[in-house]
């Protein structure tokens, strides 16, 4: 049986569920959205996500048709209905019909889509080998063009990334920004361990701001590991003693080579199974009930 997806407050079956054409996500890739775990019949940070994307929305202009309270009714339910109890939600906010020009104001009704599905985006054995990562040639795009904060249905610079990454067989991308300085994997915040130290990009190199990223601040200050910011060269990522990285969909998951150089002795770190287990634990504990 296939999926009831949540389209503008009725559930309409996958095959059935369409937007209009005219629809500006579509045209323009005007629109926001956020991808959502659930685990164990709870929704995993939940609040930050909804946060993350009215704030999005804030910034262009769009305003959900939904308060937060309505949007966080909506996921529940489409979760319950589709009786996902481990899985993951796709959340989108278009700025909905309006006609041929770029003008938002052309378009009164935004429209609000839920699906609840099962993901999964890298097989089993790459959290315990390791991923095998390349540096793409695309750039991440300039944050004072585009901010990376707005989680927006135009995803091109990624998807460029990814042909990059699967042309070189590689298991994931990393995304240098026009100064050459590391932002962040295709669709993961990245980061390293050098010197007993947990390093990650500050976001305004041009990463997102992720919700596993600020997780993983989280876990380091309750495991006492020590964790900052800091901009980070290829040079020094190859150097690091272990590299990971994180989001909804991976998780948190180890990165054992960096363009054909070995880090550290190619295995996963110590820090990193360290943090793997504590975020287990941490997703067993925390979430929002979809009952
Ligand atoms: N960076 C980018 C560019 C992202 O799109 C992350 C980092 C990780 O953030 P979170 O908040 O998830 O820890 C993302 C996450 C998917 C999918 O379905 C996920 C993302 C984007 C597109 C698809 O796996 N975003």
């Amino acid at each position: 049986m296939g999926l009831q997806v949540y389209l503008d407050g009725e559930f309409v079956p996958e095959d059935e569920a369409g937007i209009s054409v005219f629809d500006h996500g579509l045209l323009y890739g005007d629109g926001v959205f956020e991808g959502i775990r659930i685990y164990g019949r709870k929704l995993f940070m939940l609040d930050e996500h909804l946060k993350r994307l009215y704030a999005g929305a804030k910034v262009i202009m769009l305003e959900p048709p939904l308060t937060i309270r309505e949007m966080e009714d909506g996921i529940r339910e489409t979760a319950r209905v589709n009786d996902i109890s481990d899985g993951y939600v796709r959340l989108i906010v278009t700025r909905g019909k309006g006609d041929l020009g770029l003008s938002p104001f052309k378009c009164s009704n935004p429209s609000v889509i839920i699906i609840a599905a099962t993901i999964k985006i890298y097989p089993d054995e790459l959290y315990r080998k390791g991923l095998k990562i390349i540096t793409v040639a695309t750039r991440r795009n300039n944050p004072d063009a585009l901010s990376p904060q707005i989680k927006s249905l135009n995803y091109l610079n990624h998807i460029l990334a990814h042909f990059e990454v699967v042309h070189a067989g590689a298991d994931e991308g990393l995304m240098l920004n026009d100064q050459g300085y590391v932002t962040e994997c295709v669709v993961d915040n990245l980061f390293v361990v050098r010197n007993g130290v947990v390093v990650t990009p500050p976001c305004n190199v041009g990463a997102l701001d992720g919700i596993t990223r600020e997780v993983v601040f989280r876990l380091c200050s309750d495991l006492d590991e020590k964790i900052i910011e800091q901009n980070l060269s290829l040079v020094e990522c190859y150097m690091s003693d272990e590299c990971f990285l994180t989001g909804t969909a991976a998780e948190i998951a180890p990165i054992t080579h960096i363009d054909g150089r070995a880090i550290a002795d190619g295995t996963p770190g110590p820090v990193t199974r360290k943090l793997m287990k504590a975020f287990k634990e941490f997703r067993e504990s925390h979430g929002t009930p979809i009952d």
